[in-house]
This record gives C-alpha cells, sequence and structure tokens, in this order.
C-alpha cells in the first residue's frame, strides 16, 4: 500500500492514554496528541534555561558551556537558580520531556495496533539517564553526584567518577555492559552485511529469499538465529548493554565504595588458593 494512501486509512480518532480527541491530530507529518504538547512545553523550557543559564557566562564557547548541578553540601535540598538551581529545573525538564516523548510512542503504537517494543526500549534509555542523575544522587544524598550539562564537563566528569573507584573497567558490571556493547556492534555488522548482501543480487537476477541467508550461516557456523530472532537477539543485546551500564554506576558509590580492582579480593581469598603453599608432607 503506499504510504499516502496507508496514512489516510491509519490516520483516525482513538488510541490516545488522555485526553480524548483534544489533541488526536497531525501537523504535516507529525502525530500530536497530549504528550505532543507536553513534549514541546518541557523541550523548550529546557532548552531556554540551558540558553539563559549559558548566559550567565563565563563562555560562548560551545565546547566549554557548562550548567552544574548544586554543591554536595545543599544535599538533596533545592538549591538558589545559579548555585545548581537551574540544573534541577533542566533535570525536571528532561525527564518530562523524555517520558512524555515516550507515551507519544505509546500513543502512536496503539492507533496502529502495535507492539510497545519502540517505547520500551526508549525507556530503558531513559531509564540509565534517570539513574545517573536522580537514582544514584538520591542513594548518595546529595544531587551534587549528578554530571554537568555540558559538552567537555560531562566527560570530565566522567573521567574523573571512574578514576575515583581507581580503575572502572575492573567493575564487573561494566565489563558486561561494554561486552554487550561490542556484541551489538557485531550482530548489526552480520544482519546489515548479509541483508545487503541479499538484496543486491548480480546484474538481471532476482533478490534472494530469506532461505539464502538461513543457509550462508548455517554453512559458515552451522547454525542461523532466523529472520525474526536475529531482530530479537539485536534488542536484547542492545537492552543488556544499557541496563548493565546503569547498574554498574549504580553500583558504585551506593552499593562499592572502594577502588574496584579491590572487589576482586573475593576471588583471591577463595579457600582453595589459602591452601597454598601446601604444607609439607
Ligand atoms: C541469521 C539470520 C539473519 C541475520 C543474521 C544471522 C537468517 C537475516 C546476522 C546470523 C546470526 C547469528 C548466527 C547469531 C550471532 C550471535 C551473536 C551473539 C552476535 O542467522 O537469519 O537474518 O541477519
Amino acid at each position: 500500500m503506499a504510504l499516502l494512501s496507508f496514512e489516510r486509512k491509519y490516520r483516525v480518532r482513538g488510541g490516545t492514554l488522555v485526553g480524548g480527541d483534544l489533541f488526536d491530530f497531525w501537523v504535516g507529518p507529525f502525530y500530536v496528541g497530549f504528550f505532543g504538547v507536553t513534549t514541546i512545553f518541557f523541550a523548550a523550557l529546557g532548552t531556554a534555561l540551558i540558553l539563559w543559564g549559558a548566559s550567565q557566562g563565563p563562555t560562548w564557547n560551545l565546547w566549554q558551556i557548562s550548567i552544574a548541578p548544586p554543591d554536595l553540601s545543599y544535599g538533596l535540598a533545592l538549591a538558589p537558580l545559579m548555585e545548581g538551581g537551574l540544573w534541577q529545573i533542566i533535570t525536571v525538564c528532561a525527564i518530562g520531556a523524555f517520558a512524555s516523548w515516550a507515551l507519544r510512542e505509546v500513543e502512536i503504537c496503539r492507533k496502529l495496533g502495535m507492539g510497545y517494543h519502540v517505547p520500551v526500549a526508549f525507556s530503558v534509555a531513559i531509564l540509565a539517564y534517570v539513574t545517573l542523575v536522580v537514582v544514584r544522587p538520591v542513594l548518595m544524598g546529595a544531587w551534587g553526584h549528578g554530571f554537568p550539562y555540558g559538552i567537555f564537563s560531562h566527560l570530565d566528569w566522567v573521567s574523573n567518577v571512574g578514576y575515583q573507584y581507581l580503575h572502572f573497567h575492573y567493575n564487573p558490571a561494566h565489563m558486561l555492559a561494554v561486552s554487550f556493547f561490542f556484541a551489538s556492534v557485531f550482530a548489526l555488522s552480520l544482519h546489515g552485511g548479509l541483508v545487503l548482501s541479499a538484496t543486491n543480487p548480480p546484474k538481471g537476477e532476482r533478490v534472494k529469499t530469506p532461505e539464502y541467508e538461513d543457509t550462508f550461516f548455517r554453512d559458515t557456523i552451522g547454525y542461523s538465529i532466523g529472520t525474526l530472532g536475529i531482530h530479537r537477539l539485536g534488542l536484547y543485546l542492545a537492552l543488556a548493554a544499557v541496563i548493565f551500564s546503569a547498574l554498574c554506576i549504580v553500583l558504585s558509590g551506593p552499593f562499592w565504595t572502594q577502588g574496584w580492582p579491590q572487589w576482586w579480593t573475593w576471588w583471591l581469598n577463595l579457600p582453595i588458593w589459602s591452601q597454598w603453599p601446601l604444607p609439607a608432607a
């Protein structure tokens, strides 16, 4: 079905979560909905506050602009605007905009009668952000543990927090997260390469069917995960990467305060090693 006639077919009332028919309309190609309005509201307010914060100095250098969270001494209280209060309001706007966007995706899924996989996946990304700026700061007792909103400043934050735990690559959840990121890239390169190869036959020949794709992998490694399976695997790998990323940072501080290399002393302390050297016969 051509895209334009399909749009006429599916652009029907209903599926909204709140507001009934009130915002149930499109602007050009974009569905609006109640959550389209709240997305625009939070995104516009948050962006304006970042620009206003930048205008208060000390620089317009894009790389160096930064909106910092409050000092640790403010704990979990509200801070004055120019001492982290701006960061707090911008954080509320960001979460409001991200959650609104996810709920707008849910409404579109309902209109189309589709599953909720896209908003669920996006929610996992939101969870990672919320873990950094809400969950971990609350568990550690101060908003000052959130990361600053700036290009270089957030990189410095990542580096500094990493060194606080001496060697972050020894964090087992970080190891799993990195491995899942690599596996995601590997799976997408296999999938992208396979699909492009199957749809690029020699001149004059037809595009290959999925059996060819299955057979390629059965011939090379004796196993094909299948055309639906590769997409399930891709979603699983990507979500696992993000979930273990959130886990590895929320463990650091609230649940483990030493360096991550020290965590591995449980391995060195296994009774099997403490028998060494063997007692003399
Ligand atoms: C596959 C298949 C696809 C694919 C890919 C595979 C026909 C079009 C890429 C092969 C994938 C396998 C064997 C899983 C690899 C495992 C990891 C953890 C990367 O079989 O079915 O569909 O695109």
